[in-house]
This record gives C-alpha cells, structure tokens and sequence, in this order.
C-alpha cells in the first residue's frame, strides 16, 4: 500500500534513513567497550591479597591471589564498594535489575523456584542490547526458572531464564553448588538430558522417588536436620531431593574449567563486536572441591584453594582478553555477590568435613577488618572486593568512594547513552564517575540489606530493631548507629550520643523502605 503512493514513501524513506544514521552515528560515537564482570561466590574483602595488604591484618595467613593483585594494581580498587544484600539471590537480583529485592521480597531461591525476575523488567544485559551490545552468561544463576506457579520443567524447556531476560546465551549452574539439580543447563535445556532417566527436583523423597530415574539415596536424607544429605551426588551432600539425569551430572572438580572453557568461547566467537559476559563463578561457594591441582595450594584447607582456583580462572580470562586485542577496550570487574561464611556451625560436621572447609577458626579472616559476613548485616555482609580496570580510561589507584553493585545498570547506561524510563531499574542510581575514578565520594545513603535493611549516610551506618527478628546472631539486639571511620569493626553503638543523627537516618530509611524506588527520590 505504501509502495502505491511514491510521494508518502519516499518522505517515510527518508526520514527514517535519517534516523538510522543519526542513531548509528551516536551509538558509535559513543565508547561501546566491552564489560566484562567476574563475579565471585561468598569471595570476602581479604579473600584476596592485595586487601589484606591495604586494609587487612597482614600478620594473619592469606590466599596469595596473583592475578585479582595484578588487576588491582591496573585499575581501580575499591575498599567501600558493595553488593545489595548478604545473600545471593537478593544480590544477584539487585545486579541484574537496579530493583532493591525486598521491595519483591526476594530471598534465597530453593531449587524448585520460578524465575524471580519477570520478563516484563529491565535488566542489565537487556540495557546493553539496547546499545548493540551481544551478552552471555556463564556459571551461576540461582533466581530460579519457569513460569511463577509452574517453576522448572527440568526435562523439558527452562522457560522463563537468562535467555527471556536479556542473555543471548547462557551456560549456567541454576541454583547453588550445594544444591539440586547438580546439571548444567545449556540455553533452554539440561546438557546431557537423558529422557530415559528424567529428572525430578522437589522438597520430599516422595516427589523424587520414580521408577526408572536413578535415585541419589542416603540413610540420612530422612533426617530433617540433615539438610545438607536430601542427595548425595559425587558423594557431596546437597540441599534438596533429586533423582535421575546420571549423565547430565555435573563434575564438581571439573566445573571451573567447564565455565573457563565456555567464557573463553564467547570471548572468541564475540569478539568483532560489543559484548557483555556475566561471568558468575561457582567458586567459592561450599562445597569447595577444588581441581586436584590447587589442592594444597593453601595452608587454608579447600576454601583457601577453591579461591587460588578462582584466581586462575580470572588469569584466563585476562589472558584470552590479551590474545584477542581486547584488552584496552574492555572494562573488566571483579567483585562477589556477598561477603564470606562466617558461622561454621551452619554447616554439617560430618566425615565429608574437609569439602565445607574451614569457615572461621583457620586463623583466615576472609572479611578483613569488617564485621561479619554472609547473611550478617554488618559490614562483612556486603562489603566485598571490587577491582574496575579499563586501560587508557580508569588510571589505577586506590578508592573509598562508596559504590554499590545496583548502580552498574543506570552508570552503564549513562556511559553508553542509553535512556532509563522511570519505571525502569529504579532503584539503579548513575555512580558512572565514581566507577571510573573521577569522583572519590560516591554515595552519600546506600541501603544494605540482610533480610532487612540498613543505612550509610557517609561513614555512618544505621540498624534498626525492623529486621532483626529471625536474623539472630547476624543483627545487632539494638538500635544501633556506628561511626565507621572511628569504628570500622562496629563494636561501639553510638546511638545516645548522636541521636539526631540516628534519629535522622531513622526517617530516611523509613522514606527509602516506603517509596517507589531509590531514584523516584532523588537523593544523592
Ligand atoms: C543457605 C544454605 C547454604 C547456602 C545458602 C545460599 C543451609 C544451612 N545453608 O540456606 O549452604 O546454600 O543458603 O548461599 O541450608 S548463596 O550464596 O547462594 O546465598
Ligand atoms: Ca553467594
């Protein structure tokens, strides 16, 4: 019909040629380097070296982590940068959308869980498609897949997941290492599905006991309090009853050069062009089975050597970024989806020990001087290494500018130009110059969040008694303030004596909790 009237076509024709070009020539125009995130699993601050050096106590043993020092040493290395929350699929959600998780109530997902992020929201790579950009996932995924109600088909196609949410591939580890199912996913599909031996995932035995599945079976699986033994795969306990898909089981002492090997194909197939590469280490979540040839690298038992694993496989990566002539025009970052496990008592003390290493008591302080860690809402919990180098852009040095992980989405976009609506990744706030070095303060309020909420407002931090119910043990008994430049190991509660400031922070984190989102505020 267009065709028949010239006129009107070649008008149309026109303006939108003039268009094109003028969105190509700014997409262009604009830097488009490549990011690449590693992202580790319950990494602390002193997990690697170099912070122990800068910030920690250097008289206690360390994980020599050559290749995060060296990355370090080359761009920008942050001593107050964060993730959302102590745990990580609140983390992760936050990364991946700028939507704070409890405005959702997002919590640890269970391996049965639907996909927590809906395919209506924005996501980081999503923004970065928007620019061009190709993204792949590799390693973790833990936010669940399948329809809300429905969850996981395990033997069929895994839909809703990475590749609805703005992943053009995704080679994942769906939920947790020390969960079921113990299957890389490849795309929409289990790897190695094996129809005549399907998989079934659930809660209870009865929901996984099927004729013709292999069953995974332990005495102790009938024990409630054995939580960690509902399955025994490769002999390692796991959360959660699973049966079937004998082939498609992963290796637990293989799987970091699994996913080395699948980020490096990306990296070579993607090369001519803008890419995003989520790579979400396993390492160095427990169980910890490290390859033979980093056992023993530490004095620090399996955790200390699952993180010089960990430092290996970052050395890779930064090396197949050489070969491929992309190193100048990639930002690359390291960081961790929350601090590290500071409870050893969470975990079983069983003849299989030596795999859930050492949490606490080896004399390794993976959170260096800061309260707590994982699940805690000290400190520890969130505040975790962040390394940003970009050659020729980001001049390398040392900052306490205080970022946070939800802001990579709208800093992202800024840097690439790309437009947020209101309603999108809200809670993502642009901290573009503090990630790149040019401005040393960051965030004046940031939330942190342990199944409740905090507050900084600068080197003040804020706990309220909201959230402290069921968080014992990892939430101070009172309404606490502490001045962490004074008192970086919040020890002392300052509360009496600066009560405006309490007081103050009291109604701001009341204003955060109770709006729409973080941005929809304004503040700085
Ligand atoms: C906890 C598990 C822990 C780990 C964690 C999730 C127990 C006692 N502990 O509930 O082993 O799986 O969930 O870790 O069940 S995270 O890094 O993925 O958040
Ligand atoms: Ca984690």
């Amino acid at each position: 019909m267009l065709c028949q009237n010239s006129h009107f076509f070649s008008i149309r024709f026109i303006a939108c040629s003039i268009f094109a070009i003028a969105f190509a020539i700014s997409v262009r125009g604009a830097e488009r380097p490549n990011i690449v995130i590693i992202y580790g699993d319950d990494v602390g601050f002193a997990d690697v070296s170099v912070n122990v050096d800068d910030q920690g106590d250097a008289s206690l043993p360390r994980i020599e982590t050559p290749n995060l020092d060296k990355l370090a040493g080359e761009g920008l290395n942050f001593t107050d940068a964060h993730c959302s929350a102590s745990t990580c699929t609140p983390s992760r959600y936050s990364l991946l959308t700028g939507v704070h998780a409890f405005r959702k109530g997002v919590s640890i997902a269970p391996p049965n869980a639907p996909s927590l992020i809906t395919t209506d929201m924005l996501t980081l790579p999503a923004m970065l498609k928007r620019a061009d950009y190709r993204t792949g996932l590799v390693g973790k995924w833990h936010l669940g897949l399948g329809e809300e109600g429905v969850g996981p088909d395990w033997n069929g196609m895994l839909k809703p997941g990475p590749l609805e949410l703005g992943f053009d591939s995704a080679y994942i580890l769906p939920t947790t290492n020390d969960r079921v199912p113990c299957v890389y996913v490849d795309g929409h599909y289990v790897e190695n599905l094996d129809l005549n031996d399907p998989i079934y995932v659930g809660d209870t035995l009865a929901e996984v006991e099927k004729p013709g599945s292999t069953q995974y079976p332990d005495a102790r699986a009938l024990n409630p309090e054995e939580k960690f033994y509902k399955s025994i795969v490769n002999e390692i306990g796991r959360i959660g009853y699973m049966s079937g898909g004998k082939v498609a089981l992963w290796d637990d002492y293989t799987s970091t050069e699994v996913f080395v090997g699948k980020a490096l194909d990306f990296i070579d197939e993607n090369k001519g062009e803008p890419f995003f590469l989520l790579y979400s280490a396993q390492d160095i979540h427990i169980p910890n089975a490290p390859n033979e040839r980093f056992q023993g690298k530490t004095t620090l038992g399996d955790r200390g050597d699952a993180m010089v694993q960990l430092d290996w496989a970052v050395g890779e990566i930064v090396e197949s970024l050489e070969r491929n002539g992309l190193r100048e025009n990639t930002i690359l970052i390291f960081t961790s989806d929350n601090g590290p496990t500071h409870h050893a008592d969470t975990y079983p003390q069983t003849d299989i020990i030596s795999l859930y290493s050492p949490h606490a008591g080896n004399g390794h302080d993976a959170s260096g001087k800061w309260r707590g860690g994982k699940y805690e809402i000290y400190e520890g919990g969130t505040r975790v290494p962040l390394m940003i180098r970009w050659p020729g852009r980001i001049e390398a040095s040392t900052t306490d500018a205080m970022v946070n992980q939800i802001d990579f989405l709208a800093s992202f976009a800024r840097l690439l130009g790309v437009d947020l609506e209101d309603h999108e990744a809200g809670d993502s706030r642009d901290t573009l110059n503090a990630f790149l070095g040019e401005d040393s303060k960051g965030l004046t309020y940031m939330l942190e969040e342990a199944r409740g909420l905090a507050l900084r407002f600068n080197d003040w931090k804020y706990i309220p008694t909201i959230g402290m119910k069921g968080n014992k043990g990892f939430w101070p008994e009172e309404e606490s303030l502490f001045n962490l430049s004074e008192d970086p190991g919040e020890q002392v509660n300052v509360i009496s004596q600066f009560p405006e400031i309490g007081g103050e922070m009291a109604t701001r984190l009341n204003e955060i909790r109770k709006s729409k989102s973080v941005r929809s505020l304004d503040i700085p």
